[in-house]
């Protein structure tokens, strides 16, 4: 017995059966938030990190056209042109003397395979926007790869504060099969647009759909959205 002022029984019941059903409730809506009763993740820090269809992978896949172009270092040029103010064609070191940044992302393949963690460091979108500076019409994107790839987002997507364009990863440079020496990273996409052995970003009024988008790939590439397909 406690020393609280004794309690009417008949209001006890019905207050007790409110409480229980509202932590049952309460329970049942934080499972369904986390996805808990969807992914049957294991590991409670990776609920709701995992898109729709995808499955997680601890190795780094490949996946190219079959090509990967070997471009010798004193011959790799990343030229920035279309309706930008001020046009670059920078060597590689020019590029590494620009300012550097990091970021850690996961990386969604349409083919359905995630890998979390990816330590990238390399040069910012918004360093090199800064120095190219686009003009008020261009409103695209479109990367250019020394294997013929091509792949396009919007200005926006490419101005996020997460993509990079990377020259290591997890401490290494990028090794050629990942896109190396310089890849660019759009974290939030499909990876699919993160194009490898970039050589030109092309600022257009004009949107061009790339080598997967104009062979039945999204135009943009949310995983949340699963915007796998056209
Ligand atoms: N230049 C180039 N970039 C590319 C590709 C490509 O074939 N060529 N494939 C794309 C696709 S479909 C994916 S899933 C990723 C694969 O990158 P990874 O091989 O480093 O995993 O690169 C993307 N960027
Ligand atoms: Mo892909």
């Amino acid at each position: 017995m406690s020393d609280d002022a004794p309690e009417d029984p008949a209001l006890i019941g019905p207050t007790l059966v409110g409480k229980i059903k509202d932590k049952l409730i309460h329970s049942k809506e934080k499972w369904a938030d986390e996805g808990r009763l969807i992914t049957g993740m294991p590991d409670e820090a990776h609920l709701g990190r995992l898109p729709p269809g995808q499955k997680q992978v601890t190795n780094w896949p490949v996946l190219d056209l079959g090509v990967q172009p070997d471009v010798k270092k004193e011959n790799w040029r990343l030229q920035i042109l279309g309706l930008v103010e001020n046009p670059l064609a920078l060597k590689l070191d020019q590029f590494f003397a620009l300012p550097q940044s990091e970021s850690v992302s996961d990386i969604h393949c349409v083919t359905a395979w995630s890998r979390y963690d990816n330590h990238w460091q390399g040069v910012s979108s918004r360093t090199l926007l800064d120095l190219a500076k686009p003009k008020p019409d261009a409103k695209h994107v479109i990367f250019h790869c020394y294997d013929g790839y091509t792949t396009n987002v919007k200005l926006e997507v490419f101005a996020d504060s997460d993509v990079l364009l990377a020259h290591s990863w997890e401490g290494k440079p990028l090794p050629r099969e990942h896109g190396g020496p310089v890849r660019v990273v759009i974290p939030k996409w499909y990876f699919w647009k993160s194009a490898k052995w970039v050589t030109r970003i092309e600022f257009s009024a004009n949107d061009k759909p790339g080598f997967w988008e104009v062979r039945g790939y999204h135009n943009e590439a949310d995983p949340w959205k699963e915007e796998r397909y056209s």
